[in-house]
């Protein structure tokens, strides 16, 4: 049984490309579970997929899709049809809207949430519904097929597998979903999250081509622009609840890695697979402050502090202090990023529900440069009920706070979270298609009561213009060595940003 693991290129926001956390871990419990397993990621490879699938057979091809690469994603499964494949597609658009996908020919089955346990639960149940080549060719089972039932729209009998025994097969898999008999959509329980990712295989990442992927991070200075950028989870789920944060498959409940575990997987990293670059993508790492010196500490103690790392997604403000920072520098951490969101306070309490004050931004701020960490914070414009005065003041927060790095995103509401469920009620989404949900647009994803859409658009030009157009930004953007290596990039970014409004 050989499974091909299949990332759809993602043109839709930038041109920065980064290995897929979630095909790692799906393809380490594939390999530990003893399947040839092979990863495929469309924003790196030289090969169409299906030149890929023509040239190679696999019998399941599994396709990840977040919101706005599904478009992509079923494309994928067309073309893994074409060549007789087995279909299933996971990742969070998924576990948000299975029925979507199901009702697509193309798509033969959709797993929900975690899936490490339900893929190598499915693989096992499909190798023993597949006849093996023995001389009769019907295996252990006799599985010849019933000429009855047919499938939807092709006069073909349905195979073994599509059949899955009547179905008592696949219904004993949790977190799968999949079609009976008659083409009925069957959706299992929902598999809980695993407690203990101790005991999951460490994810295979010799799987990706290391070599095609950039950087972790745009923009910035220091990093190497060829590094060998791998990513690491420390922990899934967050318990807050910012009403724009959409947490399909981590969920609310933050589960932790133990710290000699972690330690495992960055010595492979570093030792084994000569990370240069390693980025903590946690949603939320130093929820337990305590825990997050203790893995600074075991980094030191182990000599891992030479790779430089960074904290690709925002640390909480509000769990951190000085010893904290001191501790990541030591440890190797080159640059920590905050989420800020707004300017302003009503915004920031009561519309982004962020749990965080402004004194906790600033002395978060504060230590992590005190301690000689870069910075960078993540802000949002055009949260329901924004005005010019509450998108200016977080333009203004932004100057003050002064970080090397500031991404400024306009608001996107992902199915799932409290903002997608305002915004239907009360506003009017502008999306027509999943692909216009990318973070990274220059357009406004919603109209809403009492806020100008035209003027979200126009304060966020306006922030990455007096953000980065201020003699010092200039100066240090000019004597920077990343401006010159990759002119051709920062002057598309420069375009793209600065084009007036
Ligand atoms: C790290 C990260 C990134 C990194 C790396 C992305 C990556 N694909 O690994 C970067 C910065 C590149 C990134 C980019 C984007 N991200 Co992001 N990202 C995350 C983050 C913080 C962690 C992801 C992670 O590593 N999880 C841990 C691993 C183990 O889980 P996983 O990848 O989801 O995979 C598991 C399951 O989903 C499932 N699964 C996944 N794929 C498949 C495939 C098959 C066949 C099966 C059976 C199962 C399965 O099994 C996996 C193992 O348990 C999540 C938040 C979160 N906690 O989910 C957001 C998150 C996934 N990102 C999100 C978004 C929107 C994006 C972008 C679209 C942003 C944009 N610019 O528009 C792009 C999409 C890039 C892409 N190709 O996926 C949203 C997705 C929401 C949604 N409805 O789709 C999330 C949930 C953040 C949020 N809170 O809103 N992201
Ligand atoms: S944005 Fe961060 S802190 Fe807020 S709920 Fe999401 S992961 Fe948690």
């Amino acid at each position: 049984m050989k499974i091909l693991l299949v990332s759809p290129e993602a043109r839709v926001w930038n041109s920065r490309t980064h290995i897929h956390n979630g095909l790692g871990y799906l393809a380490g419990a594939l390999l530990a579970a003893g399947y040839a397993t092979d990863i495929y990621d469309g924003a790196v490879e030289d090969e169409s997929l299906d030149a890929r699938l023509t040239r190679e057979h696999f019998d399941v091809v599994g396709i990840s899709s977040p919101t706005p690469l599904i478009n992509e994603a079923w494309q994928y499964a067309r073309i893994a049809k074409q060549h007789g494949a087995v279909t299933i597609l996971g990742g969070p658009h998924l576990t948000l809207m299975p029925d979507e996908s199901m009702q697509k020919d193309e798509v033969d089955f959709v797993a929900r949430g975690e899936a490490e346990g339900t893929l190598v639960e499915f693989v096992r149940a499909l190798e023993h519904l597949t006849p093996d080549p023995s001389p009769n060719g019907r295996g252990e089972q006799d599985l010849t097929p019933d000429p009855s039932p047919m499938r939807r729209g092709e006069n073909l009998p349905l195979s073994h597998w599509e059949r899955g025994l009547g179905g008592e097969v696949w219904a004993r898999i949790k977190g799968l979903s999949w079609k009976d008999a008659q083409a009925k959509i069957q959706h299992n329980p929902d598999r809980p999250l695993n407690p203990d990712l101790d005991a999951l295989p460490l994810p295979a990442y010799h799987l990706f081509k290391i070599d095609r992927y950039t950087n972790l991070q745009p923009l910035t200075d220091g990093l190497d622009p060829h590094a060998r950028s791998y990513t690491i989870v420390t922990s899934r789920g967050c318990p807050y609840k910012c009403t724009y944060c959409s947490k399909p498959i981590t969920g609310d409940t933050w589960r932790a890695r133990a710290v000699e575990n972690v330690v495992r997987e960055w010595k492979m990293l570093v030792e084994d697979l000569g990370a240069t670059e390693i980025g903590v993508t946690d949603d939320i790492w130093n929820l337990n402050l305590k825990r997050a010196k203790e893995l600074c500490q075991a980094l030191l103690d182990h000599g891992l502090n030479k790779a430089p790392w960074v904290t690709v997604h925002g640390m909480k403000v509000n769990h951190t202090d000085a010893e904290l920072f001191t501790l990541m520098k030591r440890a190797g951490c080159k640059r920590v990023g905050f989420g800020v969101e707004s300017g302003d306070e009503d915004i920031l309490k009561r519309v982004v529900k962020k749990a965080q004050t402004f004194d906790q931004v600033r002395a978060a701020f504060k230590n992590a440069k005190a301690a000689g960490l870069q910075t960078m914070g993540f802000f949002i414009y055009g949260m329901p009920g924004e005005t010019a005065e509450t998108m200016d003041k977080t333009t203004q927060l932004a100057l003050e706070l002064d970080p090397d790095l500031a991404h400024f995103m306009i608001a996107a509401p992902y199915p799932g979270t409290v903002l997608w469920d305002t915004v239907q009620r009360e506003g009017k989404l502008y999306a027509q298609n999943w692909h216009d949900l990318a973070i990274q647009s220059d357009h406004a994803h919603f109209d809403f009561p009492g806020m100008d859409p035209q003027l979200v658009e126009q304060k966020w030009h306006e922030a990455y213009r007096r953000f980065y157009f201020r003699p010092k930004r200039l100066f240090k953007r000019l004597t920077s060595a990343d401006t010159w290596r990759n002119l051709p990039e920062r002057m598309r970014d420069a375009q793209r940003f600065f084009v007036a409004k």
